[in-house]
């Protein structure tokens, strides 16, 4: 048996075409039934569901085979012990620094002011910015960032930006973007020694699938 762990919402919808491509198709809809263990029509092939951030962690411990997570989980997982063979190129977005319309980031960086920045995204946001020679005070949050900058809680967050609505309906600003994001497959080392017969053909079927969707430039 293979799982494949999976969350609701963006990444479950985009990773059907690409399961499609491998014969496989989930006989449940996530957003009708409650069950977290979904079957397909390939007996040997099933799908779980768990929380975006909890894909890489199934995945490391073999709760689950494969995975499907967004690159920014991923580096603040670590990455240890999963094997990544492909940039799906679904969930596309990007990781960006934010502030207030009426707040001079420019300035805050160039006289070497502490920033705060509030953040889901420790280890990209502190990599970032060490990388800049910024100083910042990093405040974990797990949810509704964009909150930050207007109650006095941060003076800039860090987050995920794709279409910048989010932004714009509470003020905000993009000034710096941090890296281009996607979703990976992810695949548990030992299952894919172990499991190879059934996991191979999954990744080439998946891996053509993206070159079929590639825009030529
Ligand atoms: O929602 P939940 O707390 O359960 O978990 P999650 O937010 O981690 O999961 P989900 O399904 O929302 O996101 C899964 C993955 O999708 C992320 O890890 C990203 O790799 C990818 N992705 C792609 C996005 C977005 N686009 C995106 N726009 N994840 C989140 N957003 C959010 C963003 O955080 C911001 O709040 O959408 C808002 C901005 O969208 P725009 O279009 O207004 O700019
Ligand atoms: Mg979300």
């Amino acid at each position: 048996m293979i799982t494949l762990a999976l969350s609701k919402g963006r990444i479950f919808d985009e990773t059907l075409p690409l399961l499609a491509a491998a014969g496989i198709e989930v006989l449940e809809d996530p957003d009708k039934s409650r069950k977290l263990i979904l079957p397909t029509n390939q007996p040997g092939v099933r799908v779980v569901l768990v929380r975006a951030t909890d894909v890489p962690t199934y995945v490391e411990y073999g709760g689950a085979d494969m995975g499907v997570t967004g690159k920014d989980t991923l580096i603040e997982h670590g990455g240890q012990g999963l094997y990544q063979p492909l940039d799906l190129k679904i969930a596309a977005c990007r990781m960006s620094v934010a502030v207030r319309a009426d707040f001079d980031y420019a300035s805050a960086v160039r006289q070497g002011s502490r920033l705060k920045v509030a953040t889901k995204y420790t280890t990209i946001a502190r990599e970032f910015f060490a990388s800049k020679g910024v100083h910042v005070d990093l405040i974990k949050l797990y949810g509704s960032m964009e909150l930050a900058p207007l109650t006095g809680l941060a003076d800039a967050i860090v987050d995920l930006v794709s279409t910048g609505n989010t932004l714009k309906a509470n003020h905000l600003v993009e000034v710096e973007r941090i890296m281009d994001i996607s979703s990976r497959l992810v695949v548990n080392q030992a299952a894919l020694k172990l499991k190879q017969a059934a996991i191979r053909p999954i990744i080439n079927a998946f891996s053509q699938a993206i070159e079929r969707n590639a825009v030529p430039s």
